[in-house]
């Protein structure tokens, strides 16, 4: 397994891409580190064997801690975005060389005008992707996915104005199944389980959860990490064998928008 991180640049509270307006949520730059330094911990606790990775610290790049827009892992290699948003187009290059001396092998290649965000990309396995269409990621992007990865891609336009498609939608495996934000309840009823081959059963089923930050978890190994608020129907999911979950508080990098998968790219 290898595991890609980045740190936390120094503009990360000052100039990092945030939907609310600064002044209702300002971000604490040290209290931010050291919540990305508990998560890469936690990785490493929950992947003892894993070879880290660490693309190169870029204070000029205040969104680059979220890896998981840049990379997408693929069954053998990993395919390089062109990230929606124009300010976080010069990420690619530290992330790519990285990940190329770490002997990754590339694969695909968007074309201009496709953009694709990693955090639009929810792997299911060797059953293929669902991918979202939103602000960042475009159609075209997603059948070069599709190619590159030789397996079939889902597009769905994600739900409500969120950013990401995994800002609504993870997946825990098939012992754990789908977690969904409960305010996309009828985008993923009407719009996601009647379309996935073999159907919601087949991923293991689907938890609701009212926190929408809670329904982002990252799966390393046989560890879950989670945040957000807990509820009966998490706590019924996190008893079901198979998983040690393990809790962890992001709530500095939540307000530029980061949930847990966006901090880390796993390769199996
Ligand atoms: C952005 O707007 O691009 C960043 N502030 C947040 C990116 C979060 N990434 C993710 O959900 N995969």
């Amino acid at each position: 397994m290898l595991i890609l991180t980045r740190p936390l640049p120094r503009s990360f509270a000052e100039a990092a891409l945030s939907r609310s307006p600064r002044d209702q949520a300002p971000i604490d730059q040290a209290r931010a580190e050291a919540q990305h330094a508990d998560y890469v911990a936690a990785l490493r606790e929950a992947a003892p064997d894993a070879v880290f990775v660490e693309a190169p610290a870029a204070d000029d790049l205040p969104d680059c801690v979220f890896v998981e827009d840049i990379a997408v892992a693929l069954p053998r290699g990993v395919m390089f975005t062109t990230p929606g948003a124009v300010s976080r187009q010069a990420e690619v290059e530290g992330v790519r060389s990285a990940l190329l001396r770490a002997g990754l092998q590339p694969r695909g290649a968007l074309s201009p005008p496709d953009t694709l965000d990693g955090g639009d990309v929810l792997s299911l396995g060797d059953r293929g992707f669902l991918v979202g269409h939103s602000r960042r990621t475009t159609p075209g992007a997603a059948q070069a996915l599709s190619e590159a990865a030789g397996l079939p891609v889902m597009f769905v336009p994600v739900p409500g104005d969120e950013l990401h498609l995994k800002s609504a939608i993870t997946w825990a495996g098939p012992t754990h199944g789908l977690l969904c934000a409960e305010s996309a309840r009828r985008w993923f009823e009407s719009t996601v389980a009647p379309y996935l081959p073999g159907g919601v059963a087949d991923l293991g089923g689907v938890t609701f959860l009212a926190d929408a930050l809670a329904a982002n978890v990252v799966i390393v190994g046989e560890t879950a990490l989670w945040q957000g608020e807990d509820c009966p129907a998490f706590a019924a999911l996190r008893a079901k064998p198979g998983l040690l979950w393990r809790r962890v508080n992001m709530d500095e990098l939540a307000k530029a928008d980061g949930a847990l998968t966006c901090c880390s790219v796993i390769f199996p």
